[in-house]
């Protein structure tokens, strides 16, 4: 791929001028206006153009006059597709001497279009190529599905680490589940959610290939046996009582310049039998496939909670199915490029994203024992220098254990295995002269306290070389909490890796007016190296830059400003403050604490209609856990606080509160170069870092947040004085959370939080079931686990004195310059760098 090419390339659409165009129903997409200010080369724009008419005679079967704009996608991405193919064969002519393996049960990647264009270099050939076909690009980037199999920050970051790792030439798999049906579709029925299958891939996805070559038979349930190998020498073996196939599905992730093509496996389970003849011959036709449809089951739905654990059988299955495949797999491909399973960690290092895929550690032990014959000594080294463990949540419902009982009746095997790592586990402790039952019970891998349950933080703790926070603060947390007993055992095993977010995607793609401001302040070099972002600091109180650059976000906030129009049916100025929160929704994220301030807002603009209010329009988006009833009442708290607001023409344009359906990555694109204002305002230590909070600040958000996960790292970067900090710290939270009675203490001391908590509990916004907010108020008055109350007269003026702020626009635009400027280091690529060089040990070029 020729560098010039693509350096034109994103230069041109860069030179585009933002336009509102928006589908309604599918599309988020910016579009750049189809005037290149260079040149595209007239042949290039030709073969494509005649590829893409060939993918849809020939691969759809529709002439140009019946394709529907889902078509024309699915043409685009084929011969897109075959380009990545052809950068693949030059990309992978030598063996790596070593590779990643990202093992992670959520990819949230989204829409690959842009993406794949954008890193070959090719939007603006793929827009006249189309533009020759009477298409318009925008709209066939908006025909293409979201590929949501996540729930949120945790799939996001391991689509992030992808595209970073292709890009910075890292060698690299993804292993994960081929979901029929992904992260569900939210929608609103009066304010209440209501959730729908999700059916990405309805019509086919264009960017995957079948590999029915790489089958992998996968075991559960069943018995041990034993047999004398030699004198002495007993193995043991595993005999599954059902198995099912998992079978391989590629999807190419092509890097910045089309330089790597990594690929993405991820793994759909099938039956052994598709149907059991003599049942259907016997009449019996659904018995007949019903171990077919059990089978399936495994990669049919993406579990839709990010918290807490349901401890589901089939959420056991589905770890497990994809761990063994991807251990199997990447098992084989060693064996047969070097021959020796033993020289593992040399040639491969594997990345256990949480501990979803934990079940890695005995699985990787069987495979080395059972397969290949290793002694004990062996496979646990080989184990223990190949593995690695990121956790991303501390919140104890999130941290996931099963029961003893249910893995001994799915996973005989592994059982054993754990058991027999824990003995040893147990014995050095004891060796060591530390055999009180208080340290043997705190880093056992089996909890004890209630029922019998394996600790799967503590297993893959202690079969991963090294385990990593996402955050200086979280990492920081890690050591003294949870795993603080066993981190003094081995003081070395813990690293801090500061997430971080592709810049492709999150700046170039999401934002090319903004991206090509940058490309002419600072030069097209900072489209390689973020770093040279910092040249926009001098041009922060520069009037013709700022000019441009709060041009820049008066255009997408008008294109946002439809989107919330044709979806949530309100209208909203562009030049109020666009103030916003987009993340799932959950009690420690504290939606409730900016919907309180949002009526106590409402309450102050009612008691002084005719002061000079700041206009302010409060956005949220984000999905409920379907069983997570708390949280789907705060969503309905806000749908009714918006209905109530938006009616009442006393507050007129200066307070709007939209609530956008079907939040999702590509809404996120459309969301965050329009912000104003980017909410981070989790209960300090309670989120693991946050990346959203970071895509924000990027795009030149100012951010109202706490001392919490990268927040902190944020205000380090930006500096104080360009960031809204409020609330207590981590320590400060651990202190007031001891004392008896905050919460009551809070509200009494704070007029203004008790009047907003009253006009919520006495059914102001639910007229019609005057108690319905009872749950979320009563709760804050005796419980208030999140601290919401303790913080919410700091968050109040930290508000206020972001109202002052927005009306002296110079000053504004200067700090959103200034994040802008200083984000570089939250790349995804220096994050990807840190892993390769401390973790990994992997060269990168
Ligand atoms: C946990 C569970 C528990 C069992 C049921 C299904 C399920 C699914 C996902 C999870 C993991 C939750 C952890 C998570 O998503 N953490 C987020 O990770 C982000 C990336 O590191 C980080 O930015 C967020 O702060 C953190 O909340």
């Amino acid at each position: 791929m020729g560098v010039s090419k693509v350096l034109n390339d994103v230069l041109t659409r860069a030179s585009g001028k933002e336009a509102p165009e928006h589908d309604a129903t599918t599309a988020a997409r910016p579009a750049t206006s189809a005037v290149p200010a260079l040149p595209v080369s007239g042949d290039a724009v030709a073969d494509l153009r005649e590829a893409i008419r060939a993918k849809l005679a020939f691969a759809i079967g529709k002439s140009p006059e019946t394709a529907r704009e889902r078509d024309w996608f699915a043409a685009t991405a084929l011969a897109l597709r075959d380009r990545i193919v052809a950068a693949c064969a030059a990309s992978n002519r030598t063996v790596p001497n070593k590779r990643v393996y990202y093992l992670s049960l959520e990819f949230l990647i989204g829409r690959l279009l842009s993406d794949a264009m954008n890193n070959l270099g090719l939007v603006e050939t793929t827009r006249a190529a189309l533009k020759d076909l009477g298409v318009d690009l925008g709209t066939v980037e908006g025909a293409e599905p979201d590929a949501a199999l996540g729930n949120g920050g945790l799939g996001r970051l391991a689509a992030c680490f992808m595209e970073s790792m292709a890009s910075i030439g890292l060698p690299a798999y993804g292993y994960g589940i081929r979901y029929d049906h992904g992260l569900f579709r939210q929608s609103f029925e009066n304010g209440w959610q209501r959730e729908a299958p999700e059916t990405w891939l309805a019509e086919g996805n264009p960017w995957e290939f079948a590999r029915p070559d790489a089958t992998y038979t996968i075991g559960f349930g069943g018995h041990v046996t034993m047999s004398m190998v030699s004198e002495g020498v007993i193995r043991r073996n595993w005999q599954p009582a059902e198995t099912v196939k998992a079978v391989a599905h590629d999807v190419p992730v092509v890097g910045w310049k089309g330089r790597t093509v990594n690929t993405l496996r991820l793994w759909k389970a099938e039956a052994e039998q598709p149907v059991d003849l003599a049942q259907f011959n016997g009449g019996d036709h659904v018995g007949a496939v019903a171990n077919r449809m059990r089978a399936e089951a495994i990669s049919r739905v993406l579990y839709p909670s990010d918290s807490t654990s349901a401890g589901q059988e089939l959420r056991l299955r589905q770890e497990y199915f994809f761990t063994s495949a991807s251990l199997q797999d990447l098992v084989r491909r060693h064996v047969a490029e070097r021959g020796d399973v033993r020289s593992l960690p040399d040639h491969a290092a594997i990345q256990l994203n949480d501990t979803h895929p934990a079940i890695a550690v005995p699985e990787l032990m069987r495979i080395l024992l059972e397969d290949h014959g290793l002694t004990w000594d062996d496979a646990w080294h080989v184990t223990t220098n190949t593995l690695n463990y990121t956790n991303h949540t501390l919140l104890p419902e999130a941290l996931e254990t099963w029961p003893v009982e249910l893995m001994e009746r799915l996973l005989p095997r592994h059982m054993q295995i754990i058991y027999l790592i824990n003995w040893m586990h147990l014995e050095e402790q004891a060796k060591n002269g530390r055999s009180d039952a208080a340290h043997l019970a705190s880093v056992s891998l089996i909890d004890e306290s209630h029922g019998r349950r394996v600790r799967m933080g503590h297993l893959a703790f202690h079969g991963s070389r090294r385990v990593n926070g996402v955050s200086a603060l979280h990492t920081e947390l890690m050591r003294k909490t949870v795993f603080a007993d066993l981190h003094a055992l081995d003081p070395d095993k813990i690293v801090n890796k500061t997430n971080g977010i592709t810049f492709r995607r999150w700046f170039h793609n999401a934002n090319p007016g903004l991206t090509r401001l940058a490309v002419e302040a600072v030069g097209a070099d900072v489209l390689d190296n973020p770093e040279l972002l910092k040249g926009l600091d001098a041009l922060a109180q520069d009037a013709s830059f700022v000019e441009r650059y709060a041009a820049v976000r008066r255009g997408r906030k008008e294109a946002l400003a439809e989107i919330i129009y044709d979806r949530a049916g309100v209208s909203v100025d562009p030049s109020a403050l666009f103030d916003v929160q987009i993340k799932r929704i959950h009690e420690y994220k504290r939606q409730l604490l900016n919907v309180i301030e949002t009526v106590a807002l409402y309450q102050a603009i009612k008691a002084e209609p005719h002061k000079d209010w700041t206009p302010r329009v409060k956005i949220f988006g984000g999905k409920a856990a379907p069983s997570y009833t708390q949280a789907k009442l705060i969503i309905k708290l806000a749908c009714d606080v918006a209905r109530a607001v938006n009616d009442d023409p006393e507050v007129a344009d200066r307070l709007k509160v939209v609530f956008l359906p079907n939040y999702s990555v590509s809404l996120a694109e459309a969301i965050i170069p329009a912000a104003d204002l980017s909410e981070q305002i989790s209960t300090a230590g309670m989120e693991a870092s946050g990346t959203g909070n970071m895509k924000f600040a990027l795009n030149g958000a100012l951010t109202v947040g706490t001392l919490d996960g990268a927040n902190i790292e944020i205000r380090d970067h930006v500096g104080a004085e360009n960031i809204f900090i409020f609330g207590l710290d981590a320590a400060g939270v651990q202190a007031r959370a001891a004392e008896p009675h905050y919460a009551r203490d809070a509200i009494w001391n704070s007029p203004r939080l008790a009047a907003a908590l009253d006009m919520i509990a006495s059914g102001r916004f639910s007229p019609e079931e005057p108690n319905r907010f009872r749950p979320l108020t009563d709760d804050l008055r005796h419980r208030d686990q999140y601290l919401l109350t303790v913080d919410f007269d700091d968050y109040w003026r930290a508000q206020r004195e972001i109202d002052a702020a927005w009306n002296d626009p110079a000053a504004w635009w200067k700090r959103a310059i200034h994040n802008t400027a200083r984000m570089a280091w939250f790349s995804s690529d220096r994050s990807m760098r840190e892993y390769a060089e401390e973790i990994w040990r992997v060269r990168v070029a």
